[in-house]
């Protein structure tokens, strides 16, 4: 790993300093007040590109908050920074690699020059294999060993190989060609992958093995169950085996060594990071699953987000402006997570694809030069669609104790208009936000003739943050730009805090460790109990009672 030269801790920057005093002024400020002395600020704290429109006039922020975020994110080096990403430079320095996600959407024309080579070509011949390959199995000409057309696509994967696939499946179904059916595997619970193929005929399933190493645990003990599963259906025969499983991955010799027809192997490189990899190759089930042209939609929706990153002032940019409202919340009012609630049943998994996006990047505790980070870093990403999320958990949110800065999204158009549905689900979107910002007062509960007794627990204190953000409806670009949006909003905090966003040590330890217990789970003889007292007993336990 290189060096670097020790950095100037975020609390000694300038604007830092300025936003610690300014918060003492305007931390205890209510909405109410805002929205009181600046009546206008629902269409002055607005910003709008590609299609999506933020309100963020609902944060506790003034014109002058605003300014020292700015000048945060200037003196931080994000200008620089984001240049040296889009410019191929190592900036995952603990990894020595470059982070060019946005290479994958690139268009043909532009050139990205990494280690002496432009990577826009060979981006754009994978893209055409995975179109090549996504039609031949949707107009059927691809069969199975039998001869019998595939109608059945496993995607195994795991984490990064995973949630993108499975996200970008739920969210766009609608465009899917639905005489497929699409079944994801991650888990290494067995249960997952026997409910996955229960119903399934081997001759007529395709597995899709997405692992960019080609060796992690879970994915490799899912693939060979699914072989096994496979051979048992064909008797045994090992030539069926290239005709139902084709790999995506970067590990050319460990591909082969499953068996897989290398020709059957869609690549892409170091420099596309697990949790940014749902627009390389490790989306080839999206692609079957919507075709290529809307694949490549879905890419152009990313590459128009990025462009609008990388070039639109600070002031209106809108993944800069949400990045740097994470940053005023987690580190200035402690708020210890951030809510994602879609209202759109499509985007059912984006939450959870954002926990990994979000938190796999940020949750760092060193800063880029090895010492401890000055302030917190990565919030904790959660949600579920509304309005479902209303009868469970927004309970906490209008009246618990935690300040939870909240992201709707919601879209201006349906892809299923039912009846009144759509409109009674976008009321909901406002409502929330409203009463998340206002409350309700004592004397308003009062006046509603509410008994003395009842009157604290029915009041809405109010003062609780949101970001609304509007779009024209589901389609692969509105996901690709929603995606890209995201991408760069974990960039910008990363940026703030100085930290690498895009290595991810901290899921190794208990990888090992796992390895060494298992072959203790699996001896013949009784472990030596060389762990602590209460690792020992547990897995004493487990071998008396499996
Ligand atoms: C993502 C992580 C991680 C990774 C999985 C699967 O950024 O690196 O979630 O995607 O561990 O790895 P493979 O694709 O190598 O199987």
């Amino acid at each position: 790993m290189q060096t670097v030269t020790p950095l100037t801790p975020l609390n000694h920057r300038p604007s830092w300093k300025a936003l610690k005093a300014h918060h003492e002024q305007i931390g205890t400020k209510h909405l109410r007040e805002f929205f009181a002395d600046d009546p206008a600020r629902g269409e002055r704290y607005t910003a709008e590109a590609e299609g999506i429109f933020l309100d963020y006039s609902k944060n506790r922020i003034d014109d002058q908050t605003l300014k020292l975020l700015v000048q945060l994110a200037k003196e931080s080096g994000l200008r620089e920074r984001t240049e040296a990403m889009f410019l191929g430079e190592k900036i995952n320095i603990t990894e020595g690699r470059a982070v060019l996600h946005v290479a994958l959407r690139a268009p043909k024309s532009e050139s990205i020059v990494v280690d002496g080579e432009d990577v826009v070509p060979a981006v754009h011949a994978v893209l055409d294999k995975m179109s090549e390959f996504a039609e031949r199995v949707r107009s059927g000409v691809w069969t199975g060993h039998t001869g019998k057309r595939i109608r059945n696509v496993v995607n195994i994967g795991i984490g990064g190989s995973d949630l993108g696939p499975v996200m970008a499946y739920e969210a766009l179904k609608h465009y899917s060609q639905r005489d497929l059916t699409f079944r994801f595997v991650s888990n290494v619970d067995g249960s997952d992958f026997a409910e996955a193929v229960h119903d399934l005929d081997a001759a007529e399933t395709l597995f899709l093995v997405a692992s960019k190493t080609f060796t992690t645990q879970e994915t490799m003990t899912n693939a060979h169950s699914a072989r096994e599963w496979a051979l048992a259906q064909f008797g045994g025969d090992e030539k069926a085996i290239a005709k139902h499983f084709v790999a995506i991955s970067t590990n050319t010799k460990e591909v082969a060594k499953f068996g897989i027809d290398i020709e059957n192997m869609f690549g892409f490189w170091d420099w596309v990071g697990g949790r940014y990899s749902m627009d390389s190759a490790i989306g080839l089930s999206t692609m079957v699953a919507i075709g290529p042209e809307n694949f490549r939609a879905m890419l152009a929706g990313f590459h128009a987000m990025d462009v609008h990153f990388r070039t639109a002032p600070l002031e209106q940019n809108l993944p800069v402006l949400m990045g740097l409202l994470s940053v005023w919340y987690t580190d200035f009012f402690d708020a210890q997570t951030v809510a994602i609630l879609p209202y759109e049943q499509y985007l059912k998994r984006f939450p959870a694809y954002l926990q990994q996006l979000t938190m796999e990047s940020n949750g760092k505790h060193v800063t880029l030069d090895g010492t401890h980070v000055a302030t917190q870093t990565g919030p904790i990403y959660w949600g579920e669609p509304g309005t479902n999320g209303q009868h469970s958990f927004y309970q906490l949110i209008h009246q618990g104790t935690r300040l939870i800065p909240c992201d709707f999204i919601g879209f201006y158009k349906t892809l299923n208009p039912v009846g009144r549905h759509h409109d009674m689900l976008m009321a909901n979107v406002f409502a929330q936000a409203e009463a998340l910002a206002f409350g309700k007062t004592a004397e308003a509960v009062k006046a509603e003739g509410v008994a003395e007794a009842l009157i604290p627990h029915k009041v809405f204190e109010g003062n609780r943050p949101s970001n609304t953000i509007l779009a024209e409806c589901v389609s692969p670009a509105m996901l690709g730009k929603l995606v890209a949006l995201y991408e760069h909003v974990v960039f910008t905090q990363g940026v703030i805090w100085s930290i690498d966003s895009f290595d991810q040590w901290g899921v190794e330890l208990g990888k090992v460790l796992a390895t060494r217990i298992l072959g203790e789970l699996e001896s013949g003889e009784e472990p030596a109990g060389a762990h602590d007292s209460s690792t020992n007993r547990l897995i004493q336990r487990y071998r008396k009672n499996k």
